[in-house]
C-alpha cells in the first residue's frame, strides 16, 4: 500500500490586500479658463471653492497638481470625466493618473 503523505497549505500572505492607490493629476494649458478649472474640481472631485482654486492655482504656477489620490478605476473614471467637461466645452484642460509610489 502507498503511503500518502500530505503537506500542510499554510500560508503567510495576508488574505486582503490594501488596493493600491492613483493621483489624479491636473496638468496646465494657456487656454482653458481658471473659473472653469474651478467648476469642475468642484463637480468632479467634490471640493470646496476654497480648495478648488488652491489646487488651480497651484496647476497654473507649477505645471501640475495633485487633486485627490482613489483607487485606479475610480481615478481613471474622475480623470476622463474632467478631461471630457473641458473637451466638451473646447478647452485643452487635462487630467491624468499615475500610480503612488
Ligand atoms: N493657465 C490657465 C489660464 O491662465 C488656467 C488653468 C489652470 C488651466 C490650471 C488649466 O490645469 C489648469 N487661463
Amino acid at each position: 500500500m502507498p503511503e500518502i503523505t500530505t503537506k500542510p497549505r499554510t500560508s503567510t500572505k495576508p488574505k486582503v490586500e490594501r488596493p493600491k492607490l492613483y493621483k489624479v493629476i491636473l496638468v496646465n494649458d494657456d487656454f482653458t479658463p481658471r473659473e472653469f478649472v474651478v467648476t469642475v474640481l468642484k463637480a468632479e472631485f467634490k471640493l470646496s471653492e476654497d480648495q478648488a482654486h488652491r489646487i488651480m492655482i497651484t496647476a497654473h504656477r507649477r505645471g501640475v497638481c495633485v487633486v485627490a489620490v482613489f483607487t485606479r478605476d475610480v481615478a481613471e473614471t474622475k480623470a476622463a470625466r474632467a478631461t471630457d467637461a473641458g473637451k466638451a466645452k473646447g478647452y485643452p484642460l487635462m487630467c491624468t493618473t499615475e500610480p503612488e509610489e
